[in-house]
């Protein structure tokens, strides 16, 4: 099963609710992050959440653990079903995310490779590799991979067996849905869906790579 993940950063919330609902039934999840939070307050996940969709907290949230499980307490209070997480703080404070979201019976998913050309600054020699045994240490529910190079989902995919992979960086960031949808549990789409003319049918435009 590939699932089609709407991420949605509009910053307007009429604009994000307007395009949540035309593309309720073309998507199985939907990703919001700090743009939208920081534009139409955090009250907006609880609107999105009543569409019945799964929705995700990108906040990549990369503290301490004792301020990570402040952070994911208030993801989870307020409607949200899963937390992205960063794990370079650490195998503690990627716990605490991974406790905080179990304790709620929601995910942890932990940004192991980002998809834009400069992560590799970072996210290379072994780092991603060493951010997968994180993910097994701790229990988390799966990884960030990128959907602008396939060759490394591959690779991640063998260190983390069945665990999931939501994978960025599909339409806008070049990557290419028919080579990524066979890799991974979540297609993660924004602009090439929210910012169409017509969002729906955008979207609809995934449903062959969705399994
Ligand atoms: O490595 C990452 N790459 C990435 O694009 C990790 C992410 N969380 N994202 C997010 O996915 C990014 O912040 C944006 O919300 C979404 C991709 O959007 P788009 O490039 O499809 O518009």
């Amino acid at each position: 099963m590939t699932d089609l993940i709407l991420s949605l950063d509009v910053t307007d919330r009429a604009a994000a609710l307007a395009i949540a609902k035309a593309c309720a039934r073309e998507v199985d999840a939907i990703k919001i992050g700090y743009p939208l939070v920081l534009g139409a307050g955090l009250g907006i996940a609880r609107d999105l959440a009543d569409l019945g969709l799964p929705l995700i907290a990108d906040f990549k949230v990369a503290d301490i653990p004792n301020t990570n499980t402040l952070i994911c307490e208030q993801v989870f209070a307020a409607g949200f079903s899963a937390v992205i997480a960063q794990g370079f703080p650490g195998p503690d404070s990627v716990a605490a995310c991974v406790n905080a979201a179990h304790a709620h019976e929601g995910e942890c998913y932990v940004v192991a490779e980002m998809s834009h050309p400069g992560a590799l600054t970072f996210f290379s020699e072994g780092v991603p590799e060493h951010l997968c045994d994180i993910v097994a240490q701790t229990g988390a529910d799966g990884i960030i991979a990128p959907a602008t190079r396939p060759e490394r989902v591959k690779a991640l995919r063998t260190l983390i067996g069945e665990k999931k992979i939501l994978s960025p960086g599909i339409g806008a960031q070049g990557g290419d849905p028919a080579l990524v949808a066979p890799l991974v549990d979540g297609m993660i789409v924004g602009r090439a869906i929210y910012g169409a003319a017509d969002p729906a049918t955008a979207a609809r435009a995934y449903a062959p790579y969705r399994r």
